[in-house]
């Protein structure tokens, strides 16, 4: 029977026919069919344990539970020195007693590992060897990721070793269970001000950590929470670093630097002050009774309305040390962040920058911070955008432990409704030399404490998985956590090799799924980047509410220092040392080579660093607008591409992972374009300069819903004028009886595709029917959540139909049936012929 079942299993996962919701991730174990399973026939029937730490314990259970998934076998389990042929898992000091002469060819450093394949007491063994128990952990992952992969594991002689020794994830989870930027629902960790009862998900998570080398995990938001440190909380947290203990992940927390004088009752946080230090002394001793591995805290001060030390006229080495002092006894460390910055600079002087603060701020201050503190840095000097340069910060602290913070999650990438695969970016950051003192120094080096000999430093990766069951809220997405912890592991790791291992084991192993996958999420930041923030704008999004869909006009004229300085002649800020805000100046020699001169900057960058009129001609020989047009056009067609190389894949996937994809894409190809019209039109409006190809502000195929023929909806103006073709929607605010927009087909016969553009806000479920003559011909609901209450370009949504008989005099009658604060709002139709080849699926 149980053979039977087996059997079944096998089968059903091989054809792809068992719904998945992508809870698995990466960590499927996806049945190998029968061919693939043959190279694995001689693994040995058992396991055997060296020690008997929790986390070696963890590594056992795993690997019989991947080889139990993927091949049906359970693995006999037994521990000490092997009696039969086996998998052994254990640290190098409990190896050394076993079989002393067996060591690897280097030394084994960190959460290191070594595969190998030897004879232990005379019989074979495949040895899964760590630096300590969690490297034996990553070595049963790494093990398990090969079979999944289809990859041989016999004669392994493999040692791995971690790029830096720190690498955490950060998680913004308020208390409340929201999530600041989180786009996959609640909190996995707390719920109504408490942790939760059922932390199932958290170990899940901690599964998912450690399969990819993540060793540390802060749960709550650096606008952090004063109640986390509370006595009655402290036992709660203790919950939480229990579920991720089997998987080696410490716990972190996010602490507030007012906390002894807001919680704990002082008058005063001033770090300089004796109380306030044995204030925080007795607490993390508090702590530490509760959690004896707790990790260490991060520190947001002084940044975007938060206390900090400059209340005190104390800097910001003075709030960081203070802290560190109190957790030096029981080894925690303090990742303090330099995001700190004036959100209210005086736009109207050029030379103010908000590119330059955390430089200013920490640089004077290298050499202050004691030794377990790491300064936390954003990869770029503003607040992960679609594209920066590296912050100049990396290359100026050379006597301060340093770590770089990358958002997995995508508050400027799409909110995770857009696919957007970021390791090339990071790794171009990562790969980026400083040059300090004119010698090699890229970014991975110096985070690593090699370039400047620090004892620690590392990665933090802001992830934000929520309640949802893909963690992220989108399956593509996850790629992201995955390499993440890729990257960091080993930056000399490519993306394309990353996006390849993830594939095959989030997916499939069939070339055509591999390679398809692999090209859309390679091609997917470039993508993104063309029509969001071509040539180092950033990403110009509303940066005053949701950072996710257009809001140009958002980045200038206020405090927050986003700005890219267009005006009707140029654009870009000047951020030279000759003429502008000398934020150049803050790089070595070398790299202000690169960057000072217009010449020598590279087109990505050019806008970042440079004002230039809208005529510029970059490298490639074009101008500055063209390409801003040109690039939002290719991006929609990428999108597009997206879509339909997707499609391929129909029953290579499993059918619920496919639809969800599908839909997403498709999603983001419509909000592509209303991302592409709505810059290129602010731009055409702002520079005065056409568009060569004659295409943008010029929409043969597009009617109005405006001027359309309306019964019961009212134009309405919408805002920003850009977020909606012509700058109008119609509404229909009667909301006792739907409303109608009526087009009367002037084309002639023929199959056509409908793009209805429509709006989606969060205060409403509208209603929408399509009818030709009387025939109902779609139908749909605007439940998809997205970050608006208005009608603008957060909330804009296209509907494709395709494959609609049109015939001349053809009445197109779209009724929209509003509810609460949504009123089926319209924006236009667009009727495209098409050829049809094959039926839409
Ligand atoms: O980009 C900004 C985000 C804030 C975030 C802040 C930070 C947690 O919009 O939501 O606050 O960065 O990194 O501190």
């Amino acid at each position: 029977m149980a053979f039977v079942l087996l059997f079944v299993y096998a089968f059903v996962g091989a054809t792809h026919t068992k719904a998945e919701e992508g809870a698995a991730a990466w960590l499927r174990y996806a049945p190998l069919d029968v061919e693939a399973a043959r190279h694995y026939e001689s693994l040995p029937a058992a396991t055997g344990l060296l020690g008997d730490g929790l986390v070696l314990k963890t590594a056992q259970t795993e690997l019989v539970r991947g080889l139990k998934s993927m091949l049906g076998r359970t693995l006999r389990i037994g521990s000490g020195i092997p009696t039969e042929e086996a998998v052994l898992i254990g640290t190098l000091a409990q190896l050394r007693d076993v079989a002393p002469d067996l060591k690897p060819q280097q030394e084994l450093r960190g959460d290191g590992f070594w595969l190998t394949s030897a004879q232990v007491h005379g019989h074979r063994c495949i040895v899964i060897l760590g630096a300590n128990d969690r490297g034996a952990l990553y070595g049963v992952f790494t093990f398990l990721s090969r079979i999944a992969r289809h990859l041989s594991v016999s004669g392994l002689n493999e040692v791995q070793q971690p790029s830096a020794p720190v690498r955490w994830a950060n998680q913004w989870d308020n208390l409340d269970g929201t999530i600041e930027r989180g786009y996959a629902g609640r909190s996995i960790f707390f719920e109504n001000g408490s942790v939760r009862t059922d932390l199932t998900r958290v170990s899940d998570y901690g599964r998912l950590l450690a399969s990819v080398g993540i060793n540390g995990c802060t749960v709550n938001n650096v606008n952090a929470d004063l109640r986390v440190l509370d006595v009655d909380f402290i036992p709660q947290l203790a919950r939480i670093a229990q579920a991720f203990r089997p998987w080696g992940v410490q716990l972190g927390v996010s602490v507030d630097v007012s906390t002894p004088k807001t919680l704990g009752g002082l008058d005063s946080f001033d770090p300089l002050d004796v109380r306030v230090a044995e204030w925080w002394q007795k607490k993390f001793d508090e702590l530490y009774r509760a959690i004896p591995d707790f990790g260490g805290v991060v520190v947001k001060a002084d940044s975007e309305g938060r206390l900090g030390p400059s209340f005190y006229g104390r800097t910001p080495a003075d709030a960081a040390n203070v802290i560190a002092r109190s957790l030096r006894p029981h080894n925690g460390i303090v990742f303090y962040r330099a995001f700190v910055y004036n959100h209210h600079l005086d736009w109207t002087n050029l030379k103010n920058d908000r590119a330059k603060a955390a430089y200013d701020i920490f640089h004077p201050l290298d050499g202050k911070f004691d030794d377990n503190v790491i300064v936390q840095i954003k990869y770029g000097p503003i607040d992960f955008q679609v594209r920066e340069p590296a912050s100049p910060l990396f290359g100026g602290l050379q006597k301060t432990n340093s770590a770089i913070e990358l958002q997995i999650t995508q508050e400027y990438t799409g909110q995770q409704r857009h696919t957007c695969f970021l390791v090339p970016t990071w790794k171009q950051v990562l790969d980026f030399d400083m040059r300090v003192d004119g010698r090699s120094t890229p970014v991975e080096e110096i985070v690593a404490g090699n370039s400047f000999h620090r004892p620690i430093g590392g990665y933090v990766g802001v992830v934000n998985v929520g309640l949802d069951h893909n963690w992220l809220g989108n399956h593509l997405a996850l790629a992201n956590l995955y390499g993440f912890g890729r990257l960091v592991w080993n930056p000399n790791l490519t993306p394309e090799s990353i996006i390849e291992e993830w594939t095959r084991m989030t997916f499939d192993n069939d070339p055509l799924v591999v390679r398809t996958i692999s090209e859309i999420q390679l091609a997917s930041w470039r993508t993104y980047e063309s029509y969001t923030g071509v040539l180092g704008l950033q990403t110009l999004t509303n940066i005053l509410g949701s950072h996710y869909g257009p809001g140009p006009e958002s980045q200038e004229k206020n405090g927050w220092g986003q700005w890219i300085r267009a005006d009707s002649q140029g654009v870009g800020m000047d951020r030279s040392i000759a003429t502008g805000t000398g934020f150049v100046g803050q790089y070595s020699n070398d790299v202000q080579n690169i960057y000072e001169p217009l010449a020598s900057t590279p087109d990505a960058l050019v806008l970042f660093f440079h004002h230039v009129p809208y005529t510029y001609k970059l490298h490639s020989g074009k101008t500055v607008i063209q390409t801003i047009y040109d690039s939002h056009y290719d991006g929609v067609e990428s999108t597009n591409r997206f879509v339909a190389e997707w499609k391929s894949l129909h029953g290579l996937i499993d059918g619920a992972r496919y639809q969800d994809v599908l839909a997403q894409l498709t999603y983001q190809s419509g909000h592509a374009v209303v991302w592409r019209d709505a810059i290129n039109d602010w731009f055409h409006r702002i520079s005065g300069i056409a568009d060569v190809k004659g295409r943008v502000g010029n929409h043969p195929d597009r009617i109005e819903a405006e001027s359309m023929l309306l019964e019961g909806y009212t134009p309405m103006d919408v805002n920003p004028w850009e977020g909606a073709s012509g700058g109008k929607a119609i509404q229909c605010t009667d909301t006792k009886q739907p409303c109608t927009v009526i087009i009367r087909f002037a084309g002639s016969s023929g199959w056509y595709a409908l793009d209805i553009q429509y709006f989606d806000q969060n205060n409403g479920v509208s209603k929408y029917q399509v009818f030709v003559g009387n025939q109902l011909v779609d139908e749909w609901i605007a439940d998809l959540h997205l970050p608006a209450t208005e009608p603008n370009g957060d909330s804009s949504t296209r509907r494709h139909i395709s494959g609609m008989a049109l015939r001349p005099g053809d009445e197109i009658r779209i009724e929209g049936i509003p509810d609460a604060g949504e009123f089926a709002p319209l924006d236009y139709v667009e009727i495209h012929k098409m050829e049809l080849i094959s039926p839409a699926r």
